[in-house]
């Protein structure tokens, strides 16, 4: 059953040091169709993306362009917020943490956080990673030998006097909600990184730095900037203008919260399953329903890192899209990406296979010889046939058109819910397949050449049609531009809050004009270039 509640899905706001590429159209791009699936099913969603702008690294990057780092911020976050347009992403809000409205927010939310004596001043020593800008327990720097996970280079003994956040204070808190909710990290295996890493004891955290001054002050001691990490977990909650309860935003969209998924990358999750809920907590806020971590798009079979220059980056991006179409590009995103616990290897071979599998053989394929024969045999005119108890195929026990597709609808708008995309994504295309096996199993094409039988033809080819209709309203939220086209073919069009309406068996009225439509063209394979 659909409903209208609100429901709040957001991506990590991404770092202006950096310019856009794979990664983080991967990740918008999950949250897109989730939010697409949503709303189609009738979900009132808030959609948010934006970027992270402050910290030691963009300070840095500025300095060595001899630009301001507000200049350096102004430029790449631009450079993000135009792939959203490029993309065609529907996100409601982009946030920048340079905005005032984010930037007080924070110091509300600070202060209130000093009031409950979750923050205070005082002294740490430990183990620090600088390209993280991010301090390690004692024990955690023995497992990775004194050097960064990430970058490889030793990790650093540092001494600061700070402001701290007691998350120690917040272990036996944390560690009840998380066995209260098992979904809370997902994938499962993912989760059970973060309860291991939880029974090391948590240390207070650091709040502040004293070390540069691109960040936010700190209220009421200026020597001291807030620490970027910090600062950049609360836009989830300044964005719906939760710091500031007086504010008209709170009013407004207070009602998105709590998040019902925080999509991240696997490196980020310890900030979002452990800090952030713990900040939430001593904020007495709801907490999110689910982090969830996806793995890494790897290239050719290697990380991508910036020393290797392997980045799967704009324009390279953008040479797809132009080669196969942006929902082609959105559907090799949604499902080959590395959504589970693996990393995904991209390559231009395989996302070649899969085009011309999915959607050149499958749904193009198939939207392209029913509506041909409809053409042929009919004019390019719907049959006016009631196909609902029609068997899919001659095979005993086989469901009824109705029956089984309606069973399809309910099960992909459950699995894009549940985040499952790629299995959304198959479920809706069995419709497909199963439109094909019937076409093979019946040969209308031999049927139609002995006029007896034009009635069994037409039978055939309205389900057929009418199949490849309900395919396409559930592959919307993935390919929008081409399902609109096959849509639009069939004659059909969308409302876009009622996904189940418009998925019921015997939309495609008789009479119907169905135009002949190829969404998908076969292209040239990419030369495979031998790696040296
Ligand atoms: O970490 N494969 O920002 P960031 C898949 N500002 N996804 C990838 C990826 C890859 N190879 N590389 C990056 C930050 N990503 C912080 C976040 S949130 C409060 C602050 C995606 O610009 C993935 O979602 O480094 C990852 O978490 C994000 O980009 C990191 O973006």
């Amino acid at each position: 059953m659909s409903c209208s509640a609100p429901a709040y899905i957001t991506t990590p706001i991404y770092y202006v040091n950096d310019r856009p590429h794979i990664g983080h159209a991967y990740t918008t791009t999950l949250c897109d169709v989730w939010a697409r699936a949503m709303r189609f099913d009738g979900r009132d969603v808030f959609f948010l993306t934006g970027t992270d702008e402050h910290g030691a690294k963009v300070e840095k990057s500025a300095k060595e362009r001899g630009i301001t780092p507000q200049a350096l911020a102004d430029e790449n976050s631009a450079e993000f917020r135009k792939v959203l347009t490029t993309f065609g992403l529907t996100n409601n809000d982009f946030i920048r943490t340079t905005e005032p409205r984010h930037e007080e927010q924070v110091k509300l939310f600070v202060q209130r956080l000093i009031a409950s004596g979750d923050i205070y001043l005082g002294e740490f020593e430990g183990w620090y990673d600088e390209g993280q800008e991010e301090y390690v327990t004692d024990t955690r720097a023995k497992e990775l030998e004194f050097k960064s996970p990430i970058s490889g280079k030793p990790l650093v003994r540092a001494k600061e006097h700070n402001y701290y956040f007691k998350l120690s204070g917040y272990q036996a808190k944390l560690e009840a909600f998380f066995a209260a909710n098992p979904g809370f990290v997902r994938p499962a295996g993912r989760f059970n990184e973060v309860l291991g890493r939880m029974r090391d004891g948590l240390q207070d955290v650091p709040v502040t730095r004293t070390n540069f001054s691109w960040g936010i002050g700190m209220p009421g001691a200026s020597e001291h900037v807030i620490y970027v990490w910090i600062d950049a977990l609360f836009n989830y909650a300044t964005a719906l203008g939760l710091g500031d309860t007086r504010g008209a935003l709170a009013t407004e969209r207070a009602k998105y919260w709590p998040p019902q998924y925080h999509v991240i990358g696997k490196e980020i999750l310890w900030f979002h399953a452990v800090i952030w809920p713990a900040l939430l907590m001593a904020l007495e806020l709801p907490t999110p329903k689910c982090v969830y971590a996806h793995s890494f798009w790897i290239s050719n079979g290697q990380k991508m890192s910036k020393s290797l220059g392997n980045f799967i980056d704009l324009a390279t991006i953008e040479s797809y899209i132009a080669k196969y179409g942006l929902d082609a590009w959105r559907w090799y995103m949604i499902t080959q990406g590395p959504l589970g616990a693996t990393d995904a290897d991209f390559s231009p071979k395989h996302f070649h296979e899969i085009y011309t599998a999915n959607l050149v053989n499958t749904f193009a394929n198939c939207a392209s010889r029913t509506s041909a024969m409809i053409e042929k045999y009919f004019g390019g005119v719907m049959p006016d046939v009631d196909t609902a108890e029609v068997a899919i195929s001659a095979t005993e026990g086989a469901p009824t058109w109705s029956a089984f597709t309606h069973a399809a609808c309910a099960k992909t708008l459950q699995q894009y819910a549940d985040f499952e995309l790629a299995e959304a994504a198959d479920t809706a295309l069995s419709i497909v397949r199963a439109v094909d096996a019937s076409i093979n199993e019946t040969q209308p094409f031999k049927l139609a050449k002995d006029p007896a039988k034009m009635a069994e033809v037409a039978r055939i080819l309205a389900a057929c049609a009418e199949g490849v209709r309900v395919a396409a309203v559930l592959l919307t939220p993935i390919m929008p531009a081409k399902c609109a086209e096959v849509l639009a073919a069939y004659g059909s069009s969308l409302d876009l809050q009622d996904a189940r309406t418009n998925a019921r068996w015997g939309g495609l009225k008789g009479g119907t004009r169905i135009a002949k439509c190829a969404p998908f063209m076969r292209v040239e394979a990419p030369t495979v270039v031998a790696s040296a």
